[in-house]
């Protein structure tokens, strides 16, 4: 009976020893198989003798932000780069925000803006504006902060939009005059351009002869537009013409002195 007790009780053990010497080596397995990818991988060496497992310690940017860092022991953390910070060859670095200005500095003839970006995604802008007619408010790159600055305008010129540019009028010229004979008239033609940088509102054109004198509605013309208006003399009259662009000036324009035109034999 002990004999069979002592039989039971080694073959138990025996069958025991087997089945966690099974468990050992396929845990054994598992983990070469495992270890053998991860070098495949290029992430870390292994040495399989003993078991034994070290890694290249290393810090590598998975992007902008995130850092992942291996330890000899292969253990691998990943956080992110703290709010101002992005991941530069494996380290948090605090990096600057960026200030920009697209009329580079103090420029008060060009509209510009100033567009401060800050490294936690948030940006702020200034863009260049008028204090009166003839005062820019500047905007510029102090450091990477917003600064301002007024600035007088050129002698000569005025504000618009955040610039000095020169002053915008429009400019009423008389282009071109002709004249055509019909049976019982003769009728002038005027051509009115606008050769100014404003557009032109509606005006007043006087053509007169030597006898009598006319005046006609012009309507708006735009910056580089032009008009032709006619007017017949009925019966039909000999002599000069005089032809006046906005009579009588009602219009502020850029040249005064190119509104007439004036031919003393313009009639025959
Ligand atoms: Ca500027
Ligand atoms: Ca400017
Ligand atoms: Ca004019």
């Amino acid at each position: 009976m002990e004999k069979k007790i002592l039989f039971i009780t080694i073959a138990s053990i025996f069958v025991l020893a087997l089945v966690v010497g099974a468990f050992s080596f396929k845990s054994a397995n598992a983990v070469r198989s495992a270890n053998i990818m991860d070098r495949r991988s290029g992430g870390f060496m292994c040495r399989f003798s003993p078991d034994f497992c070290t890694c290249n310690p290393s810090r590598v940017c998975v992007d902008s932000n995130t850092v992942r860092t291996t330890t000899q022991q292969c253990v691998v953390n990943t956080y992110d780069c703290a709010a101002g910070q992005l991941c530069q060859a494996g380290n948090c670095v605090q990096v600057n925000d960026i200030c920009t200005d697209s009329d580079n500095g103090l420029n008060p003839n060009v509209t510009g803006i100033v567009t401060i970006n800050y490294t936690n995604g948030t940006n702020i802008a200034g863009s260049d504006s008028c204090i009166g007619s003839n005062q820019v408010l500047e905007y510029y790159c102090s450091g990477n902060n917003l600064g301002t600055v007024i600035i007088n305008c050129p002698m000569g010129k005025v504000c618009s939009n955040g610039a000095c540019i020169e002053p915008i009028f429009s400019d009423l010229r008389i282009s071109n005059v002709w004249l055509v004979n019909y049976p019982n008239n003769k009728s002038v033609f005027v051509n009115v351009t606008n050769i100014g940088n404003a557009n032109a509102p509606a005006s007043t054109l006087a053509v007169n002869s030597s006898t009598i004198g006319f005046t006609r509605s012009v309507p708006s013309i735009l910056v580089g537009g032009s008009r032709i208006v006619s007017v017949g003399f009925s019966p039909s009259t000999t002599g000069l013409v005089f032809v006046m662009a906005d009579y009588p000036m009602a219009i502020m324009e850029s040249n005064e002195n190119n509104n007439i035109y004036f031919n003393s034999t313009f009639f025959g």
